[in-house]
Parts: structure tokens; sequence; C-alpha cells
């Protein structure tokens, strides 16, 4: 079901983009509010050739948009020449239908527009699993007006018998395709489990900058475009924070407005390092027409998927594109704690660095270890953890301080070839984070206050 990569040398489609405005729409305040669909069907290399917008009340139940919409769409199709027309609002089976049957002409909706971006962005076995398990659903109630396809306008479809074997196969298919993910899924859980530094997962919207900034903090070499979700699979890379002190940090998916729902299921297996993290680092994209919107969209997603209540900064990227410092100064009052950077020139991102090298410490805790001078290994093990407070050798035990990760201390303890010669103490608990905790800790510096240094 995947959808091949796109023939560069098929003529693009044209396509009119179609959107009902409703009363609770915030896109309604924007003068553009065809902009992102514009953006994914560029993504998508269809070729817009015009636009239709209406604002209602509530949605028409056979066509989303009234009648008078629809006549003028008609209009606007046979004009321009377009071979489809894409809806900006999620369309029921029957809407889709029916307004095919008015038209004349194929229609598809925003949840089928990502769908296809995703399938023809997804490299990895794992983001291909995910996009074909998110179509597969998605045909399923659809499978009728996929056959009246084949035989085009009036064909009457095939008969109940063949769809039936047809639906049977497709679930088959998704039960196999879930029964697979499931198992990427613990593989993954397992992996992020045994890791034992402070993770950081760059999460926002799509096209905010997160791989450019992934590649800032870590020369990672993730593939960046000006398109809509470039990104489809998740990169964990170590990022060094301060002397002597690594994080590791995670490239993920990006976020869009009325994600549809299927796809952040079949998603789940990517976010899990979203899920696992001690840290995330929301990139907004500060030179956007409408940074709280997309912000907000984040923010119901994180939701979704339950990656609430994490530590967070908000990270207002592209910068180096704003004139206008008041707006700056706008958004660091509407957003939580946030660093203003430019992942492109590298301003601000020293700063994110001792921001997230004084939260990494407060999950460390204070350890002393006393050990036999010959476990050389161990030792060196030790040492190359942290830069020890305090270190002195009596008789043939040496005894070290160390501010460290528990998991860390006793990884490096164990590699005595003896256990009987080290002996571990805590001297002072990790202060691991709670919202409460950071918001009552200030842990982070207002703007233009000197942040506090690394060690
Ligand atoms: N001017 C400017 N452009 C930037 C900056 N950061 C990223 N960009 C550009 O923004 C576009 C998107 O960047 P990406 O890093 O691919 O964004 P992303 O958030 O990873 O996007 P997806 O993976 O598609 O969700 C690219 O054209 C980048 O060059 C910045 O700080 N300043
Ligand atoms: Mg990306």
């Amino acid at each position: 079901m995947t959808k091949k990569p796109v023939d560069p040398k098929k003529p693009p489609e044209k396509c009119v983009l179609l959107s009902a405005l409703l009363p609770d729409d915030p896109r309604r305040k924007l003068e553009k509010p065809l902009d992102e669909l514009h953006a994914l069907a560029d993504t998508a290399r269809v070729n817009v050739v015009g636009e239709v917008v209406q604002k209602r009340e509530k949605p028409d139940p056979a066509t989303y948009v009234g009648k008078g919409t629809v006549a003028r769409l008609k209009q606007v199709v046979t004009e321009s020449g377009a071979d489809t027309v894409i809806s900006d609002n999620d369309l029921s089976p029957g809407q889709s239908r029916n307004l095919e049957k008015a038209l004349e002409k194929k229609v598809i909706d925003r949840t089928e527009l990502i769908l296809d971006i995703f399938a023809q962005n997804a490299r990895t076995p794992q983001a291909k699993l995910q996009v074909e398990l998110a179509q597969l659903e998605y045909s399923l109630p659809r499978l009728r007006r996929m056959w009246s396809h084949l035989g085009g306008v009036g064909f009457r479809g095939p008969g109940e018998k063949q769809l039936e074997t047809d639906k049977r196969l497709i679930r088959d298919q998704i039960h196999a395709l879930k029964r697979e993910l499931k198992e990427i899924r613990a593989r993954k859980e397992r992996e992020v489990a045994t890791r034992d530094a402070f993770s950081v997962a760059i999460v926002g919207y799509t096209n905010a900058g997160k791989s450019t900034l992934m590649n800032a903090l870590t020369g990672a070499g993730v593939y960046v475009a000006d398109q809509l979700f470039a990104t489809l699979d998740t990169r964990t890379r170590p990022w060094k924070v301060a002397p002597r002190r690594h994080v590791l940090v995670s490239d993920t998916v990006g976020f869009i407005s009325n994600l549809p729902h299927r796809l952040v299921e079949s998603f789940h297996a990517t976010l899990e390092e979203v899920l696992t993290a001690d840290l995330l680092l929301h990139v907004v994209d500060a030179s956007n027409p409408d940074p709280l919107l997309q912000a907000e969209a984040v923010r119901t997603v994180l939701e979704q998927i339950g990656a609430t209540g994490k530590p967070e900064l908000t990270v207002l990227n592209k910068i180096d594109r704003i004139e206008d410092r008041a707006l700056l100064a706008f958004l660091e009052r509407r957003l939580p704690r946030t660093i203003p950077i430019s992942a492109r020139t590298g301003e601000g991102i020293e700063r994110l660095a001792s921001e997230v090298a004084t939260l990494a410490i407060r999950h460390e805790g204070l350890y002393e270890v006393q050990i036999d001078v010959r476990e050389g290994a161990a030792i060196a093990a030790l040492e190359a953890l942290a830069e020890p407070s305090e270190r002195s050798i009596e008789k043939e035990t040496l005894r070290l301080v160390l501010r460290t990760r528990k998991r860390s201390v006793e990884q490096a303890a164990a590699r005595a070839r003896d256990r009987k010669r080290v002996r571990l103490r805590e001297l002072e608990p990790p202060a691991i984070e709670t919202e409460a905790a950071l918001a009552k800790a200030e842990l982070v510096a207002s703007p233009g206050e000197k942040p506090e240094a690394a060690p």
C-alpha cells in the first residue's frame, strides 16, 4: 500500500485547495489561512492552481462545505484544469465520495496528503512500517470509494463479497504490522532503558529547525530541508554540554496542527525518545507568522502521546531572521523558559548548552567510592565520569568523591575484578526534577542574566 516515490519526469498533478474555517478555528485570524496546506502540497510536489475558502458555522454533513461553495469550487476546478481537490478539513468517507461525484475529480483530505508525504519521506524500515500501517487504517473504511476509482465515476464497485474479502485481507495485514511494530518498540524500550546518560529530546512543529539544531549541537549530519516532515526517524547522538559532560540528544519527527490521530498512534515507536527523555527542548520557529499557534499544536500532540509534565525549555529559533526585537520579547513573555537562538548562525547555543548542563547536574548525586589501587580499569572508568571533587590515597585505598549519575557510578564500580575491593556510598541523592521543583528553583535564568556557569 505504501506509495511509490514520485516520478520526477511525470508532470506534477494540478490541484485546487479547499478549506472550511469553522468558528473555533484559530486560522480564521490569519491573513493567509491556507499557507500551511500550500506548504504541504508543495512538499508533496503537486502544483497548486487555485484556492477556495469558506467561513462556516458547522460542517455540512454531505459535503463538508456548502452547496454554493461546491459550485464555486467546480468553476475554479474547470477553469484551472485541475485534476485534484485537496481539502484542509478531514472528510468522512461519505463526504469525499459526494464531493468527488459533484466535482468529477479526485478529492483527498489533509490526512491523505500528510500520509502521502510521509510515504515519500520514509527511509528506515521502521518508518516505512509505521506509514504503511497508518495508510491501511485510513483506507479500511474508505475501501468502497477506492475501488470506485478503478472504474471511474459511475462504476458500481465490486460485489459485497469481494469487498468483504479485501477488508479481511487488510485487517490481517494491519494485525501483522502492529505485531512487528510492537516488537520494534519493545526492542527500543530495552535499548533506551540501558542508557544511563541524561537524555534530551528535540521536539517541535515541522520545519521549526530541529534537525538544524541537532546538527549544530552534535555535528550529526542529519538531513535538513525547507520542507515539511523532512525527518521521520529519530536519531540519537552525544552532545557535549560542558567539559567532560555529555548528554544524549535525539532529533524527532515534526508535529503539525490536527496531526492525524492514527499517525500519532503508529509513530509511537519513534516517539519513544520523547516519552523517556529527561528534558524536552521545544523548538519554536520565532520567525513564523504565528509561532504561538504552532507551539499550541505541539502542546496538543505532546498531550496526545502522554509526554506532559516533563521539564521543558522553549528554544526560540531562527532569531537571525527577526528584525523586530519586540516580537522576541513578546514570545519570551508568552512561552515558558525561553532561550533565543539561531541554529543557523550558532547564536545562543552556548547559553542553551549551559542551561542543559545545569539541568543535567540536578539528575546527579554525590558519591564516595573507596577502591583498592590495584583496580586500574575500574578507577579509570570512575575518573572518566567526572572530575573528582576529592581524591586521596590512604594505605592501598583510593578515595574519590564524584558528582554523577547513580547508574554510571555503579556501572564503573562494577568493573572491579574483585567486588570486595570497592565500596560505594551515596553522600547526596540527586535532586530529580519535577515541573514544580523546576519552577521553584527558577533554574532558567531570565533573559539578559548571566546563565549559571557549567562545572
Ligand atoms: N534563517 C534560519 N533558518 C533556519 C534556522 N534553523 C533552521 N533553518 C531552516 O529551516 C528549514 C527547516 O529546517 P530543519 O532543520 O529541516 O527543520 P525540522 O524542524 O527538522 O523540520 P522537519 O524534520 O521537516 O519537521 C531549513 O531550510 C533550515 O535551513 C535558523 O536558525 N535560521
Ligand atoms: Mg527534521
